[in-house]
């Protein structure tokens, strides 16, 4: 290989410097394989103007590592990505529109944002099916909006008792693994930014309780930037390139290419459950719709919320063409208008009755069956839908203002389906199944003010005691909100603080079973973790209870009516804590932290019967 490089460069000028360096043995058999097919490629600018050996040999050496990994990374290599690219960005120039000849049509859904039987149905369906699903968490992404510098995964969803987002996600795999009895697999993407951060934090943390072979980590990689419509690879200067994120649907690639998909199918897996890294509401829905998918035979489940016509979230349509299959797809919010006025609607994504658009909106969290999705990773090599984006630098379409690169979306996947697949939408209450933690402070306080949903650290955490809430109300428990108040600009509501931890709980039914009557009210906490059942538990304004019993303890607790006792205080941060790094930034991000005043809890640590009386006493 090096000898046929060394002729294929001969004569070429510009190729000196780099000629020597083949030559002098500079490269490997894979290094000069690759500069080979890229010089056909028409790339020689990357090897161009070499200095000669001996001369910023690091810089060389990373360039070509660089170049190799993601060549390593991509089905088909560095030159299957540019053919691609070129394809992508002659329709780009010519401005084709993809849904050409499409009409949009609300999408076929099933309406989940009410609970009552029909959700408690599909919940006991999803439950079995739990036990054949494996979750996926896509964690490439940087919590740059946020203004946040470790990774996403350790921030606390809740500082009451400081759970972070991986902890609380492996907390309910563990808890269903545990009563299902199955070890519900879990395959986190991770990238260059997050990878050492995720790896540290589940050595450190044990696995958070989940079996060694049950996690498998992927790491995705970036792609190389392209400088015009040739697909001529960007250089930031002689050897460096410009790489850039290829998006989180490199999560179906790397599934494929990895082999993960094909070997999670022959441990039986049939469902696999996607969810991103800071949603913390996630698994509150995922149950139901996991039984969706069952009940509706759906191959590719969206699960949904209310949109409001205009707001940033990308909107699910059926795409219908005549002659052609219809397509149920995302469709970005900033595509979904002009495509509107184009077609069915001159006014553009009007609001129904209730203010919504017919269009939900896609949150990302998707219930995948594993059959079909085989297929299409066979078919695909796992490469979904991709798509490029280049701002090009005047009308006629031919210069960029800057590289740019394919990227592709793992809501895409249905853009490959051609056998009929069956794909659906499942539309859940909104805080119940989405509250990403994605702004910082100072932008969530101007979405408040704008109308919009903030998504911060402090709104997620609300949302997180919220969903405590709906369960114990769901159960029957009479419970009375404390008076909405703002931090920082952004609405929370202080009390009752519910946290029902997956080991008592994991579906709505499982509190129905477990409380019976009582009431919480006011700025109040109730922490619960393991087998615990309340009947006619009252926890006014000001009281604490805390139970946490390990496996094999089983507590009832019958009238108790807790007293007003020091408990978990919110205390908002100071101007000077705000700007302090001696205050750890997860608080910063929300402006306050919760101060325990000595709250007395019921640990049980050892197995049996338990009873905690209505004079508080543990017996
Ligand atoms: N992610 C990766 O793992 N790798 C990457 O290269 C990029 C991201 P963002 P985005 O829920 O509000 C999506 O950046 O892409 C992970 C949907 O496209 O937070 O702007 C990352 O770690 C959009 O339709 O979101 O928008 C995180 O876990 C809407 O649903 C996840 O991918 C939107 O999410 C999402 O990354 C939303």
């Amino acid at each position: 290989m090096i000898h046929s490089l060394a002729s294929f460069v001969d004569g070429r000028s510009e190729l000196s410097g780099f000629a020597a360096h083949i030559q002098a043995g500079f490269l490997s058999s894979e290094d000069a394989g690759l500069a080979q097919a890229l010089i056909a490629e028409g790339q020689e600018h990357l090897y161009a103007n070499w200095d000669a050996p001996g001369l910023q040999d690091e810089k060389k050496r990373t360039f070509l590592a660089t170049l190799l990994t993601a060549h390593k990374s991509y089905p088909g290599g560095i030159p299957a990505y540019i053919k691609n690219a070129r394809i992508l960005l002659a329709d780009a120039a010519t401005g084709r529109n993809p849904f050409e000849g499409y009409l949009p049509e609300q999408p076929g859904l099933v309406d989940l944002s009410a609970f009552g039987p029909a959700y408690s149905e599909v919940e006991a369906i999803g439950l079995k099916a739990f036990a054949d699903t494996a979750v996926v968490l896509v964690a490439g992404g940087l919590g740059e909006r946020l203004g946040y510098h470790g990774i996403k995964l350790d921030i606390p969803v809740e500082v009451t008792e400081s759970t972070s987002y991986l902890a609380h996600y492996a907390d309910v795999i563990a808890s269903a693994s545990l009563r299902l009895g199955r070890e519900i697999p879990l395959v986190i993407m991770t990238s260059r930014d997050t990878n050492a951060g995720t790896l540290a934090t589940l050595a450190a943390n044990k696995n958070f309780g989940l079996a060694e072979g049950q996690i498998t980590v992927m790491l995705q990689e970036l792609v190389p930037a392209v400088a015009d419509l040739e697909g001529h690879l960007a250089l930031e200067r002689t050897y460096e390139l410009v790489m850039k994120p290829h998006g989180h649907g490199d999560i179906h690639m790397l599934l494929h290419t990895s082999g993960t998909a094909k070997k999670l199918a022959s441990a039986g897996v049939r469902h696999l459950l996607f969810i991103q890294d800071t949603n913390g509401q996630a698994l509150n829905a995922a149950i139901a719709a996991i039984g969706v998918s069952e009940r509706e035979g759906y191959d590719f489940n969206s699960i949904a919320v209310n949109r409001i016509p205009g707001e940033a979230v990308g909107a699910l349509a059926k795409l219908v063409k005549p002659g052609a299959p219809s397509l149920t797809l995302n469709v970005e919010y900033n595509q979904l208008d002009p495509l509107l006025r184009a077609t069915v609607s001159p006014e553009g994504d009007i609001p129904d009755a209730r203010g919504f658009s017919c269009f939900p909106g896609n949150i990302n969290l998707l219930v995948i069956r594993m059959a079909p999705y085989l297929k299409v990773l066979e078919s695909s090599q796992g490469i979904i839908a991709e798509f490029v984006n280049p701002k090009f630098s005047d009308a006629s379409r031919t210069g960029f203002k800057k590289p740019t690169r394919l990227e592709t979306m793992m809501q895409d996947l249905p853009k490959l389906f051609t056998s009929g697949e069956k794909v659906g939408v499942t539309v859940f209450d909104r805080a119940w199944c989405f509250s990403a933690c994605k702004n910082n402070l100072a932008d969530a306080a101007d979405k408040v003010a704008k109308n919009g949903p903030p998504e911060s650290a402090s709104s997620a955490e609300n949302d997180f005691y919220l969903a405590g809430r709906t369960k114990l109300r769901m159960a029957g428990v009479a419970v009375e909100d404390a008076p909405q108040t703002k931090i920082c600009g952004v609405p929370f509501t202080p009390g009752p603080r519910v946290l029902l931890r997956p080991s008592f709980a994991l579906t709505i039914s499982d509190v129905g079973d477990r409380i019976r009557g009582g009431s919480i009210s006011g700025n109040s906490t109730l922490i619960l973790s393991g087998d615990i059942t309340l009947e006619n538990v009252v926890i006014p304004a000001g009281a604490t209870l805390v139970i946490s019993a390990v496996p094999g303890a089983h507590v009832t607790v019958k009238d108790l009516h807790m007293p007003v006792s020091p408990g978990f205080e919110i205390v908002e941060l100071t101007n000077a804590e705000m700007a302090s790094t001696d205050v750890p930034e997860y608080l910063r991000i929300r402006g306050y932290r919760i101060v325990d005043r000595g709250v007395r809890k019921y640990l049980i640590d050892r197995p049996g019967d338990w009873a905690i009386g209505h004079d508080g006493k543990l017996s």
